[in-house]
């Protein structure tokens, strides 16, 4: 199938073309689809999820999905696969976790690995959420395992982030460590029905408090159980409620303003490191000879000036190429 053809049929809201679109832009062949469905942009409310391995993100979620379902939103989700040895089964048991859902037209379950994502995985997550942001979802949801650089980047392209937590093994400190506290829009504190809930909760209303106070806006604490769905409800209700709060504080707009700066400094970013490897490659003797600091200056100026008709242009790809 042709990228027109995938863009036609996402366009009017084909799912398989849908699955197809996601493909490509995974692939990092997705240029023509975004451009083509730059129009539909913007719309939707954009959930990320993250939190330690196993903090029940996914159960979570699936829960919420039902009770969005309920309200008959619908509902595209991206699991974010970190593809690392430790959670190597996370992807499956996403689906059966998900599951409940699969024969629902209105939910769409897609998810991306780092190692199927060229040219990196915030950057093609991002995208893919895009593209089912156009698709015409009431929400986007994008759950990740939140510890690397990629999934808080994920994470700042959200509109809302939800860290989900587990009573025992020091999940309150870790996600301090991690960062994970500062991302936070609301913290769920999971599995409410196990020993050491309570205790959790207490420690991390006491690392919120000892924060300076002002720096950033504190995160509203939910304790809820996925598994017996004790709290699910209030926990959904808080979740427009923030939204609403974060919309009429200007602080959505300013969130996905920054979205948008973000996407430029990607795309450029990634246009520019093409043009540098080439012209590299084709000057590979002369840079390696001279000093490096000479050389560098030598490629800044021949990328960001290319003297025309000079065989300093040798390997430079065509300026439309982005
Ligand atoms: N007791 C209890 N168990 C839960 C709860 N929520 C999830 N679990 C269990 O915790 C385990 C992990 O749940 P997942 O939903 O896969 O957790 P996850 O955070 O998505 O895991 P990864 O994606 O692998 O990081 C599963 O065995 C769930 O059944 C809960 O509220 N209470
Ligand atoms: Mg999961």
């Amino acid at each position: 199938m042709r990228s027109e053809e995938v863009l036609e049929g996402v366009r009017a809201r084909d799912q398989r073309s849908l699955g197809r679109a996601l493909s490509l832009v995974e692939a990092g062949e997705g240029e023509e689809i975004l451009d083509g469905l730059a129009d539909l942009a913007g719309q939707g409310a954009r959930l990320g999820v993250t939190g330690s391995p196993g903090a029940g993100k996914s159960t979570l979620l699936s829960s919420l999905v039902g009770y969005w379902r309920g309200l008959g939103e619908t509902v595209g989700v991206l699991a974010v696969d970190p593809s690392s040895p430790f959670s190597g089964g996370a992807l499956l048991g996403d689906r059966i976790r998900m599951q409940e859902h699969s024969l629902d037209e209105g939910v769409f379950i897609r998810s991306v690995a780092s190692r199927g994502a060229v040219g990196g995985l915030a950057e093609a997550a991002i995208e893919m959420v895009d593209v089912l942001e156009a698709f015409g979802f009431d929400r986007l949801v994008v759950e990740t395992v939140g510890t690397g650089q990629a999934e808080i980047d994920v994470m700042e392209a959200c509109d809302l982030v939800l860290v989900v937590l587990q009573p025992g093994a020091g999940d309150g400190i870790q996600a301090m460590k991690a960062g994970l506290l500062e991302i936070a829009d609301l913290l769920v504190l999971n599995k409410a029905d196990l020993e050491g809930s309570a205790r959790l909760e207490s420690e991390l209303r006491e690392m919120l408090e000892l924060r300076e106070e002002g720096v950033g806006r504190a995160p509203e604490v939910y304790r809820v159980s996925a598994k017996t769905g004790e709290g699910v409800q209030e926990l959904a209700e808080g979740i427009d409620r923030r939204l609403r709060r974060l919309e009429d504080e200007g602080v959505l707009e300013e969130r996905r303003a920054r979205r948008r700066r973000e996407a430029v400094k990607r795309l450029v970013r990634s246009s520019l490191e093409k043009r540098l490897d080439a012209l590299i490659e084709a000057h590979a003797p002369k840079l390696g000879e001279g000093s490096p600091r000479e050389g560098a200056r030598w490629v800044l100026g021949t990328l960001l000036c290319p003297p025309s008709g000079s065989d300093a242009r040798a390997g430079l790809p065509a300026e439309e190429e982005m």
